[in-house]
Formats: C-alpha cells, sequence, structure tokens
C-alpha cells in the first residue's frame, strides 16, 4: 500500500484554499490509478485538516509520521503550519512538497525533506514593493501584518524593500484581530498613507478593507498571494474592487497547460478550481513521480529517505503550472511571480498586470 497524505485547512475561514488543495490531490490520484491500476500500483490519499494552526498541524504530522505506509505529504497552505509539522517530516525523512508555502525558511530551514512548486516571499515582497513605487506612485505606506510566520514575514521583506528605496513607511502594526478593525484603523486614518499593504490571508483582509473603506481611508490596498480568494470579494465588497495584489499561484487560467484539470475539477467539484490547487495537482504527481523512480531504483516499496532522494534527483518535471527542477535547498530554480487587479464584479476577470520568472535568491 502507497499512500500520500494531505495537510491544509479543510474548515474554518481558510477552508476554500485548502480544501481546493485537497481536491487537487484527489484527482491527481484518481488519475494517476486510472493509469498505473494495471501494472497493480495503487495510491491512496489520506487528507489531514490543520484548521490553520501549527498546533493541529504539528499534531496530524505525528500521526502521518506514525503510519509507514505514508510516503509523501502534500502540503500545507500556511507556512507558519508548515514550519511547526516539518520537525516531524524531517525525523522520519518523510518528503513533503508544497504546493503554496512562500516563507523562505520552509527551504532555508535545514529540514532536508521540504519542496516546493512556487516562490518564496523574500522575492514577493521585493516584487510588491517595486511594483507599488514604480507602478502605483506611492509615496508612503501602512503595513498590516497577521502576526504569522507568513503574513509577519512578507510585510517585513516589504517594509526592508521599502526603506531601502525611499517608500516611507508610515506604520507597521500586527494584529490578530478578525472582527472590529477600530483601533488599528484609527491611527491609520490619521497617517493618511498612500498605500495600506495587507501582509496576511483573505479571510481577515476582507474585512479589514472593508472596515478600512467605510472608515473613510482613500488609500490604495495591496496584499500578497495570501489574498488569492474570490472570498476576498465576497468579504470586502466593493471595497477592494481595483486594489493589486502580488502571487506565486495566479487563477488557473493563467496556465494554459492547466485547461483539462480546471475542466476536470469543475465536473467533479462543481465549483472552479480555486488559486493553489492546480499547483497541489502538480505537487501531488511530483510525489508521485518521485515514489515510482525511488521504487524503481529500490526494487520494491522505497523507504521514505529514498523518496527524498528520488524528488531531489527527478529530471525536470512537466506540470500543467510550469516545469519543476529543484535546487539543492527545494525551490524550483525558476519561480512564477504576478501582479493582479482586483475585479470584484468576477474574480475570474481580475487582469493580469505583469507576469515575472525570477530565480531564487542564493
Ligand atoms: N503563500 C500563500 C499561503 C500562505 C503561506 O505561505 O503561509
Amino acid at each position: 500500500k502507497i499512500k500520500i497524505a494531505t495537510q491544509g485547512p479543510l474548515s474554518g475561514g481558510q477552508a476554500a484554499l485548502g480544501t481546493g488543495m485537497k481536491n487537487a490531490a484527489e484527482l491527481a490520484v484518481e488519475q494517476l490509478n486510472a493509469q498505473l491500476g494495471a501494472l497493480g500500483i495503487t495510491f491512496e490519499l489520506v487528507p489531514f485538516d490543520d484548521q490553520a494552526r501549527p498546533e493541529v498541524g504539528s499534531a496530524n504530522a505525528k500521526n502521518i509520521v506514525s503510519d509507514q505506509d505514508i510516503l509523501c505529504v502534500v502540503g500545507h497552505l500556511n507556512s507558519g503550519v508548515a514550519l511547526a509539522a516539518l520537525p516531524d517530516y524531517k525525523n522520519a525523512s518523510l518528503a513533503m512538497v508544497s504546493p503554496a508555502n512562500t516563507n523562505p525558511k520552509i527551504t532555508e530551514g535545514g529540514y532536508e525533506v521540504a519542496f516546493r512548486v512556487v516562490g518564496r516571499d523574500d522575492v514577493q515582497g521585493a516584487v510588491a514593493e517595486k511594483f507599488a513605487r514604480e507602478e502605483l506612485k506611492v509615496k508612503s505606506v501602512y503595513i498590516i501584518h497577521d502576526t504569522t510566520a507568513y503574513g509577519q514575514g512578507v510585510a517585513e521583506f516589504f517594509r526592508r524593500n521599502a526603506e531601502a528605496n525611499g517608500l516611507k513607511v508610515l506604520g507597521f502594526e500586527g494584529t490578530e484581530e478578525r472582527s472590529d478593525f477600530s483601533a488599528i484603523l484609527t491611527p491609520i486614518l490619521a497617517a493618511n498613507p498612500d498605500l495600506i499593504f495587507f501582509g496576511g490571508i483573505y479571510d481577515q483582509a476582507g474585512p479589514f478593507f472593508r472596515q478600512a473603506r467605510d472608515r473613510g481611508i482613500t488609500a490604495q490596498f495591496m496584499g500578497p498571494d495570501g489574498l488569492e480568494s474570490s472570498e476576498l470579494v465576497d468579504l470586502a465588497g466593493n471595497a477592494v474592487d481595483g486594489m493589486h495584489y502580488t502571487t506565486v499561484a495566479a487563477p488557473v487560467s493563467q496556465f494554459p497547460k492547466a485547461a483539462k484539470y480546471a475542466q476536470d475539477y469543475q465536473a467533479a467539484y462543481g465549483d472552479a478550481a480555486p488559486a493553489f490547487s492546480a499547483q497541489a495537482y502538480d505537487a501531488t504527481n511530483i510525489c508521485a513521480a518521485g515514489i515510482l523512480s525511488a521504487a524503481i531504483a529500490a526494487g520494491g516499496k522505497p523507504t521514505r529517505a529514498q523518496v527524498v532522494q528520488a524528488i531531489r534527483g527527478l529530471p525536470p518535471f512537466p506540470g500543467i503550472t510550469g516545469t519543476y527542477d529543484f535546487n539543492e535547498k527545494g525551490d524550483p530554480t525558476v519561480a512564477t511571480y504576478f501582479v493582479l487587479k482586483v475585479n470584484a464584479a468576477d474574480w475570474n476577470k481580475n487582469e493580469l498586470i505583469s507576469r515575472l520568472e525570477i530565480a531564487p535568491p542564493k
């Protein structure tokens, strides 16, 4: 028996993205089994709900590593949750292929089992700051973050670049508030920034942006890939119309090779494939390719450590969202960064502003 686990939020405010990742992995496994069943090879998917909470992801990781049939993990959505689970994956030599985690520590933390098919926040923060300064031509920014490894991390990279490039930082504040942002909006209103950058996820950013407009704040809004869900508009309404965000995932429509995947996802789940799901489809297929390659070399069921080595040694993997060639740390040798503009009337019509291919920092 060969199992692939997924970890991501299947409940709570970020379930739209976590469920998309799980569904995509399920689709990939079904298609793999249809191709490989005749050879007697069957994969089983084991989904775990990490609730976007580090302590839950860590507890799940202990259960995952205790099941010796699990040979690879597709996850997580949240970098802070992945970083809580990675010590267990590392101790068990269990490969993790992330479809979404952008914090640099995922691949810089010395875990040796972590791979990702997306870019990194040190680059994403720089791309966002450059766009704000050069294209939006803002002179001042107020930066808010959600205090997580991801949200604070990408906010700090934005701030570092702003300070280096002369974009005035009027405030830098972390908050775990989710419903009433009055206390944080009062100083922003007084500071009157040209731009608010929100480092965090759509479920918190949506109410924040809506209340900011309701309070009469006229600043432009920006944020990173954690905003990449149509639920941002469900929560914020017209307050986010025309705002810009950077992303490492982008709507599935941006990937020509993902057209069949998008159709299959719609047919199977009755919904459009959300962001990060096509990346989860690729991550699952990378897990499977590593397992199969290790099995061939071992002449039977491979060890987890052999799977890690096999993924590291895969030839460039032709996925539906890109061709993935991992460096020695587990980053793709080139990642794609997008800037998009929100169309509140139809999320699927968000406007692509720019698309950049960038290698990870040395
Ligand atoms: N990169 C988008 C998902 C959030 C995270 O990395 O934590």
